[in-house]
């Protein structure tokens, strides 16, 4: 069946006798010795009963070689593609290259897991040239077992790049990049480029310089002997990300000469190195400023083979044809994507499960190259990385909802369903400043929205509680699995909140049921549904405590609101009918932010214990001239202090802040910030009691600031 393939492949013929060849027990392997040693191998872990003295042929090989001269005019004449002929005597594998013959291998192995194989040919190959993933998240790095693992996944997946760009490596990027590797790390990069070649992947090294670099002779050097020594170990592809950054790294002329010397004296120089990648400090159309010239400059200026990456028209963004139409003359070049999903390092708190959806067909022309930035979670980044591959491979029959459940039952064949069932609630990224949000828990929609409407309508209620059940069952099966353990250790958190999820849901429902039939049960639902709020709370305040995003959402679009909204009316219902004060409140945030800074107004401000938090940024703010970000709280409280981090020394008398009781009159506090430090504190005199708090700056001119840390100290 050609739509079980994945990436699905462009030409499938089926032989007109429709017959099947049984996947042959032993065979003759005809193939020019070292023509394409990793198909070769790939091959022989597939079918290992390789022998002399048997009908069966496979023969492999590619453009040029002996074995495979007779089919020559048959291969697609793209790099990487292959041609695949199935006949009851022989199966043929012809790449139009070595990596082509690999993935030829890589689609027989998909029809061997399939049974009997149809007498057919293949001609395919990919739409893009450059597809993969970016490893460019801020958090903590993939693990070294965890990058071996996703190698193979790409090799099997047929994607072709990986970009090692992990922000808190700290020899990428400021400090130590002008440091080599420490031994142990040396010896497990070298290894991750040996499964890189055996997986066709090119293993791309990224340095990340702009944070400190100077535009002298001495930093160049060093840059160029930081790659000298990365090339010793085995990388033959290298990337300079400027993103990010502030203040003089940020020069398009300054990093023009520096990259073009980078490809004159070194790219160039060696023969055997892919072309040199680049990340702008301008990286995406809302933050670009095409009248100060910084992209015109690169695209102008950068040798032609140097490859620029942008991440669309916002920092988080899909890609359609009006993207690359306004990119792509300004760079001068086709832009090298590098796509923003799954991330989730600016909304820790969630996992991304959901479909890979909202890129265009019809735009494999207009791009260079397609990678995606996955979450810190490897593993549970493979649904979104399979599609990904899917999509970049053959991006006009893609088909998002089916590559979904392709990619899940690739990671977890056995359990599947349930993780489907998960998955399904646990998609979205909840409020953001990005903005990019993603659709959830999209079946049950119907339903929550009647149940909405009227809690009594029976068949939502019946509807949404299966539904509840069949989440609680799919977390307590998964919790339970054992079939991919490294996969079941990053969900864990987020799988134990689905399962009180699930039986928060069933609770409510029963609840709304014991109201209209009187029962009188009513009471122990109650109970049990005040009791799992409060679980599920605890849970959020005690596991996944990053200091970002801390907490474990679940169902946080539509499922959760939906059934904290039921849980309010059925107890007020319950309340008037019986003249109690059962408490009606499911979840409340007294906090609210407004701000005019564009790139802050939808943070997200979070209430923990005593302290109330704005949710930091990854990337520089321009923080306009006069604007400002402001807390508010609906009932006064005693401000202490305010702790705030924004990544920049010598900046606090840039703002003033300012507190008020009413929002009429405003009180300045000072801010105190030691001499080369970033962090800034301000005591609040705690005699009144106060709804708001503002910092505004009050430079004249746009300030750019990193937006590390907003902690407010509120007195119990
Ligand atoms: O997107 C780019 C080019 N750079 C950074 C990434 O490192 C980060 O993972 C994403 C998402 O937060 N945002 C960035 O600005």
């Amino acid at each position: 069946d050609a739509s079980l393939l994945q990436p699905k492949v462009q030409e499938f013929e089926l032989s007109q006798n429709e017959k099947t060849v049984a996947v042959p027990s032993s065979y003759q392997l005809v193939l020019t010795e070292g023509s394409c040693p990793h198909a070769a191998e790939a091959l022989k872990q597939l079918l290992p009963n390789k022998q002399e003295k048997t009908e069966f042929k496979i023969i492999l090989g590619k453009k040029g070689d002996k074995a495979v001269k007779k089919y020559a005019k048959k291969i697609p004449s793209h790099k990487e593609g292959y041609y695949i002929e199935v006949d009851d005597h022989c199966i043929v594998i012809a790449g139009a290259d070595a990596r082509g013959a690999f993935y030829g291998v890589q689609t027989l192995a998909q029809m061997v897991r399939q049974g009997d194989l149809s007498l057919c040919t293949i001609e395919d190959y990919p739409d893009i040239a450059f597809r993969g993933v970016v490893e460019g998240f801020y958090g903590t790095p993939w693990s070294h077992e965890a990058r071996m693992r996703q190698l193979a996944f790409y090799g099997r997946n047929k994607m072709n790049t990986y970009i090692y760009g992990p922000k808190d490596d700290p020899y990428h990027s400021s400090p130590n990049w002008r440091k080599p590797y420490p031994e142990k790390e040396a010896a497990q990069i070298h290894a991750l480029i040996e499964q890189a070649a055996r997986n066709e992947v090119n293993f791309v090294w990224a340095i990340h310089p702009g944070k400190d670099i100077k535009w002298t002779e001495a930093d160049r050097d060093a840059l160029i002997q930081k790659f000298e020594a990365m090339y010793q170990l085995g990388v033959r592809s290298f990337a300079v990300f400027f993103d990010d950054i502030s203040g003089d790294g940020t020069d398009p002329v300054r990093q023009a000469e520096l990259l073009n010397y980078i490809d004159t004296h070194f790219i160039q120089q060696k023969h055997d190195v892919t072309p040199l990648v680049m990340c702008p400090t301008e990286y995406n159309k809302s933050w670009s400023d095409v009248k100060g010239g910084y992209l015109t400059t690169l695209g102008k200026m950068l040798n032609p083979s140097i490859q620029i990456m942008w991440t669309g028209d916002r920092v988080i963004a899909c890609i359609d044809k009006p993207t690359l139409d306004w990119i792509n003359p300004l760079i001068q070049r086709k832009a090298y994507i590098w796509w923003n999903f799954p991330v989730n390092d600016y909304v820790r708190d969630h996992l991304l499960l959901g479909p890979v959806y909202g890129n265009a067909k019809g735009i494999q022309d207009e791009m260079s190259g397609f990678v995606s930035n996955p979450m810190e979670h490897a593993e549970s980044s493979k649904i979104s990385l399979y599609s990904v591959a899917d999509y970049t491979w053959n991006l006009d029959t893609y088909d998002s909802i089916q590559s979904w459940k392709h990619a899940i039952q690739d990671l977890l064949p056995q359990k599947a369903a349930y993780l489907e069932t998960f998955a399904t609630h646990c998609s979205d990224l909840g409020t953001n400043g990005h903005g990019f949000r993603r659709d959830e828990s999209v079946p049950l929609q119907p339903m929550l929205k009647v149940l909405a409407q009227d809690m009594n309508a029976s068949e939502a209620v019946d509807s949404v509680l299966r539904e509840c059940m069949r989440l609680e069952t799919a977390c307590d099966v998964l919790l339970a699995d054992n079939e991919n353990p490294a996969l079941i250790h990053e969900m864990r958190p987020w799988l134990k909140q689905g399962k009180l999820l699930g039986e928060y849901g069933q609770c409510v429902l029963q609840m709304v049921k014991a109201l209209n039939g009187k029962d009188a049960a009513f009471m122990t639902y109650y109970d049990r549904a005040r009791a799992l709020q409060t679980l599920m709370y605890e849970l959020d305040m005690t596991e996944n405590q990053n200091p970002y995003q801390p907490g474990v959402k679940v169902g946080s679009l539509i499922l959760l609101p939906t059934l904290n909204q039921v849980y309010t009316q059925v107890t007020s219902t319950y309340n008037a009918q019986h003249k109690t004060h059962l408490e009606t409140k499911a979840e409340y945030n007294p906090y609210t932010l407004t701000s005019d800074v564009p790139q802050l107004k939808t943070q997200v401000v979070r209430a923990r214990h005593q302290y109330v938090n704005v949710s930091p940024s990854n990337e520089v703010i321009k923080w306009p001239a006069g604007a400002m970000l402001q807390i508010a709280v609906d009932q006064p409280v005693r401000f202490e202090a305010l702790t705030m981090d924004l990544g920049t020394p010598r900046v606090a008398s840039q703002f003033t802040l300012e507190v008020s009781s009413e929002g009429q009159e405003w009180k300045s506090v000072s801010l105190s910030q030691a001499a080369e430090k970033t962090e800034i504190t301000a005591s609040i005199p705690t005699d009144t009691s106060l709804k708001f708090i503002r910092l505004t700056n009050k430079s004249g001119q746009e300030t750019q600031v990193y937006f590390k840390k907003f902690t407010l100290k509120v007195q119990k």
